[in-house]
């Protein structure tokens, strides 16, 4: 049976990084282990007053019980951290758990519709960035890659923007980044990645619902990490997660108004062990 780690806070309510990553790679047929960061309340996306309680000092001892287990895991994957001193540990993890066949995927959790979630700056970007240049994929939205990249944001570009963006990206380091919440048009959205070791494009789209649903970049990066760790190629992989992510913006439309902290992915998880097939 394949393994994963994930490496991300628990916000308790509110569906995202944690209990998000959870359900879905478990779901796909995954063992996965969990390294809580950070335990909140809520999440930071619109909640006022949530509880933050730091598990930074936590994370070198589960290493070294991991290490003296002497456990490997096919997949590490890392989401919202909450520090910069997270980052240098996480970085060491890496280099603990590195192994000639596993992969590192790293979502550099920093912002959305150009701006930086609470508590985020250029320091914790560029820290960001460089914890990105260990990994195997990146998973960034165009916010996220514009602040690693210190370039300006914007809303509307073309395939030949993204295109550079993701050279860019391999040039911070890692080997396949993928860009996600691509959109050249109000029709279609969905996400494109670049092999920098083959020198190739891949990109998958779905229909578009212009609503924004909180969380949907934790689903896409939980799912896409569950199909790279099942062994499936780049392509396949970019399909079930923009497939699964687009049923998930679906199935809360219906509830829009009481979710809008959140995605009715649990909705959807049947049809996630379907495509996973
Ligand atoms: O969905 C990313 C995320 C993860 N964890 C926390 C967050 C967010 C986004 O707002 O606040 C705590």
């Amino acid at each position: 049976m394949k393994k994963a780690v994930t490496i991300q806070d628990i916000s308790c309510f509110g569906k995202c990084s944690l209990t998000v990553a959870l359900p879905i790679i478990s779901a796909m047929g995954i063992e996965t282990a969990v390294i809580p960061t950070a335990v909140l309340s809520t999440h930071t996306g619109g909640f006022t007053g949530y509880t933050f309680r730091d598990l930074t000092d936590d994370i070198p001892e589960i290493a070294n019980h991991w290490k003296n287990l002497n456990l490997k895991f096919n997949a590490v994957y890392t989401g919202y951290l909450g520090s910069a001193e997270q980052i240098n540990i996480v970085s060491e993890f890496f280099d603990d758990f590195r192994t000639e066949e596993n992969v590192i995927i790293v979502d550099p959790v920093l912002g959305d519709n150009g701006k930086f979630y609470a508590g985020f700056g250029e320091d914790f970007a560029e820290k960001m960035s460089s914890l990105c240049s260990k990994a195997d994929y990146i998973l960034p939205n165009m916010t996220e890659a514009s602040f690693m990249l210190k370039i300006p944001y914007t809303e509307t570009y073309e395939r030949n923007y993204a295109e550079n963006i993701l050279r860019r990206l391999a040039g911070l380091g890692c080997k396949i980044p993928v860009l996600t919440g691509v959109h050249f048009d109000n029709r279609e959205q969905g996400a494109m990645a670049y092999d920098s070791v083959n020198d190739r494009f891949y990109c998958s789209f779905g229909e578009n619902i212009e609503r924004s649903v909180h969380g949907t970049g934790d689903i896409f990066a939980s799912v896409f990490t569950g199909a790279v760790t099942l062994g499936k190629d780049i392509q396949k992989s970019l399909d079930i997660a923009v497939n699964y992510t687009v049923e998930c913006i679906k199935a809360t439309m219906p509830y829009f108004e009481e979710m809008w902290y959140g995605s009715c992915f649990e909705l959807c998880i049947g049809k996630l062990i379907e495509m996973t097939k």
